[in-house]
């Protein structure tokens, strides 16, 4: 299987960690974003959106982190990260959904403004977008906090893809600034995923 990505992808961070995990060997492709590679004809035939994370496997070509992650795992029947039991599932998918609807979204400004920005020579932080953003991180911060409080894990007893698509943008918690420090439930959750050997061996060194 082939996989399109970029190392700074929190999307394709999911998906390398969720083969990593595995023990899935993915020949991975990196898009060259900066020269628009993503934009080509060629590329739009994998991905109309334009975008990645896209995983080959054969005539199949998918999209969408989290649905490259389920089916990563249909690869290897009976794995824990994507449980098959209705309610153990849909607790999972639940996280997943949130991770793209309301979590990267809360933090993207936090790392495009400290991080990208600085990487693409665009100018300072905008610190009037770092207050507009705030409200929305803390909002769903807080409903993390909770769900992780006495717990190890966000899904179940062991690691999921809930905790995957969760915990992926974290890959920028230091060089984007994101302001969770103070939540210390996520903190020791983030720890815990942080000593898995597919998060060691999945993290990119940032130019
Ligand atoms: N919901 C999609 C989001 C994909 C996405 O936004 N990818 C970003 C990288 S994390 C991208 O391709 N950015 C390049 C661009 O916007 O041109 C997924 O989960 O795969």
């Amino acid at each position: 299987m082939q996989l399109y990505n970029s190392p700074l992808s929190p999307n394709g961070r999911i998906v390398l960690l969720t083969a990593r995990h595995l023990g899935l060997e993915l020949d991975v492709h990196q898009v060259n974003a900066a020269a628009g590679e993503h934009k080509t004809p060629e590329y739009l035939k994998l991905n109309p959106n334009g975008l990645f994370p896209v995983l080959v496997d054969g005539d199949f070509k998918l999209w969408e982190a989290n649905a490259i992650a389920q089916f990563l795992c249909s690869k290897v029947p009976g794995t824990r990260l994507w449980p098959q039991q209705g309610r153990a599932q849909a607790d999972v998918t639940r996280w997943q959904f949130w991770a793209v609807a309301h979590w990267l979204p809360a933090l993207a400004p936090f790392f495009r403004e400290h991080y990208f920005k600085q990487l693409r020579r665009q100018g300072a932080p905008d610190e009037a977008v770092l207050a507009a953003a705030l409200p929305q991180l803390q909002r769903f911060a807080a409903v993390l906090e909770g769900a992780l409080t006495g717990r190890n894990w966000l899904a179940g007893d062991s690691v999921t893809l809930a905790d995957f698509a969760v915990s992926a943008g974290l890959m920028f918690l230091e060089a984007g600034k994101l302001p969770l420090h103070d939540y210390k439930a996520i903190m020791a959750w983030f720890e815990t995923i942080r000593a898995l050997p597919a998060w060691a061996e999945t993290t990119p060194s940032l130019p």
